[in-house]
């Protein structure tokens, strides 16, 4: 009661936004900051119940809005192994941020006895905050909450999404046999760094890399990182501006960097100099680079999951374990048909297609003993299981060459960040797979030609009636549609084309790729008409 009092007065602080309806989406909530201010504080109250519910486990919540402009904020979860939060409490979350204030004491009472919640538990929250201005007002409110509802928590300030990932992570498993790491910033620093030194072991990389952080919290992240970096690594850190707010994902940045296939007009960068860019709250990670002729040449997701999966196929052969780890992939449907036949094809691995949306591609790729999923857009790690890591740690090497791939294979499983895709250690780990292939971009982007794509947005009357299956690549629903879509793409050579409604937008998605750059818009526009 004392408890329902204080949640109701802390509430009634804030007032909601006239009827807009709020729900927990694959990226949490997220829209203008100013309409924040109540479902952040929903969410804290059930950040509380969830660690509850947890035998107080920690549980993380990170208030970034990622790539989108610098007015919009958002809300994410993350549960206590540093993944999103389970996907059957989204409704409870979605439910608390729709109640009118003055009912949302009784809302939370009435989620207390429906999920079962032991509410002597302990409640313990961490969280943190990318860089944008509206930040520190929706930390604030999440702190009300926390406080009516007696939580422990820690403030982290500003970090990276997948930092906080980490540190809630290490949190959980200290002290146990499973212990990640020290849960700090100073701790994800060195464990990278430690790592790194020892993936880069016996190997040099040429020239230096760019970094482009989207003026967000990546740049001064990254900066930091470098202090504790001694391996060679020379990195040029460009669009790191976070004391102007509207420099945010403007002009630059990964999503920017994908979606427009260009380099920022900021760039400076000469031919065959090879570039990276992250996104607002560096999850997020694509490479690029001008080639000879001035073509600006793309190093998407797609090339990040094959020259990881390439690399960990062949240390694992070069280990004498490969028999003993299940290597595979997981894309979703926007991966480059050029890349999915050659990861079946040269690499000879798995592949899994999973509907988008990390937790999805996550869960697929914890079905293997190392996973390596990445989104096209530039989300995505490697995952390694309890069998990968024990197979690794135990095998005794037979030969000086064995014992350097196991090594390797070892720090790589500390390099890599097994919460959540994580720019900065995916960054790390590009870095150095291209130092042990002596590669430059340039023979990275040569292990196999993409298929021009397009990627059409179109604005529907009503998107839900947009149903797909077979992990979004085919609707059931309007009837008729896939019939249409099928019969344009087989007109044209390697077409292959696909619609679905947006997760973070109200629009659908239309993607097509063919043999050529004609063809491949050709067929886009198609079945953007088809559709709308
Ligand atoms: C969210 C997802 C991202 C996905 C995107 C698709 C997370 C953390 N983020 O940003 O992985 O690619 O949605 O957006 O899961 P769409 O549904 O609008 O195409
Ligand atoms: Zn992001």
């Amino acid at each position: 009661p004392a408890v329902k009092k204080a949640i109701t007065e802390a509430a009634l602080q804030y007032s909601k936004p006239d009827g807009k309806v709020f729900q927990y989406g694959t990226a949490g909530f997220r829209m203008k900051a100013d309409l924040l201010n109540t479902v952040v504080f929903a969410v804290g109250l059930l950040a509380g119940l969830r660690s509850k519910k947890l035998s107080g486990q920690w549980i993380g919540v990170m208030v970034t809005a990622s790539h989108n402009p610098a007015e919009d904020n958002g809300v994410k979860l993350i549960d206590p192994m540093g993944e999103m939060l389970e996907a059957e409490w989204e409704q409870y979350a979605t439910r608390l941020a729709n109640a009118p204030l003055d009912q949302i004491a009784d809302v939370y009472d009435e989620l207390v006895k429906e999920i079962d919640v032991k509410m002597t538990n302990p409640a313990r929250v961490v969280f943190a905050r990318d860089t944008r201005a509206s930040g520190s007002r929706l930390v604030g409110v999440l702190g009300a909450a926390l406080t009516a509802t007696e939580v422990e928590f820690i403030d982290f300030k500003y970090m990276t999404t997948p930092q906080l990932h980490y540190v809630v992570r290490c949190k959980n498993t200290l002290g146990t046999q499973y212990e990640y790491g020290e849960p700090t910033e100073q701790g994800y620093y060195e464990k990278l760094a430690a790592s790194f030194k020892k993936v880069m072991k016996g190997v040099k990389i040429q020239g230096s890399l760019t970094v482009d952080c989207a003026n967000g919290v990546g740049g001064p992240k990254l900066r930091d990182l470098m202090k504790y970096l001694d391996s060679g690594l020379d990195i040029k850190v460009v669009n790191d501006d976070v004391i102007n707010p509207d420099s945010l994902n403007f002009d630059c940045g990964a999503d920017y960097v994908k979606t427009k296939q260009r380099a920022p007009p900021s760039s400076k960068a000469v031919p065959l100099d090879r570039c990276a860019s992250l996104d607002g709250d560096a999850d997020r990670l694509v490479y690029y680079f001008v080639d000879e002729s001035n073509v600006f040449r793309l190093l998407d997701g797609d090339r990040i999951a094959t020259l990881a999966a390439s690399f960990i196929g062949d240390l694992a052969r070069n280990a004498g374990i490969a028999q003993k780890l299940k290597i595979g992939v997981v894309q979703t449907a926007y991966a480059n048909g050029a890349s999915t036949d050659y990861i079946e094809k040269v690499l000879k691995l798995p592949i899994i297609c999973t509907n988008t949306g990390v937790k999805h591609l996550h869960h697929a790729a914890l079905r293997f003993d190392v996973g390596v999923y990445f989104e096209a857009n530039g989300h995505g790690t490697v995952t390694f299981s309890e069998n990968a890591l024990k197979v690794i740690k135990n095998t005794e090497p037979q030969s000086p060459a064995q014992q350097h791939s196991l090594e390797c294979l070892q720090a790589l499983t500390d390099l890599i960040n097994q919460a959540v895709g994580d720019a900065l250690s995916d960054m790390l780990l590009v870095e150095a797979i291209l130092a042990h292939k002596g590669w430059s971009p340039k023979e990275w982007l040569g292990t196999y030609t993409d298929l021009p794509s397009r990627l059409v947005r179109v604005e529907v009357h009503d998107r839900s009636i947009f149903k797909a299956y077979d992990a979004e690549r085919k609707l059931e629903s309007p009837v008729g549609l896939q019939g249409k879509i099928e019969s344009l793409q087989s007109r044209y050579n390697k077409g292959r084309s696909f619609a679905r409604a947006s997760g973070t937008e109200d629009a659908v998605r239309v993607y097509a790729e063919a043999a050529s750059r004609s063809e491949a818009d050709d067929l886009a526009t198609r079945v953007a008409n088809a559709v709308r």
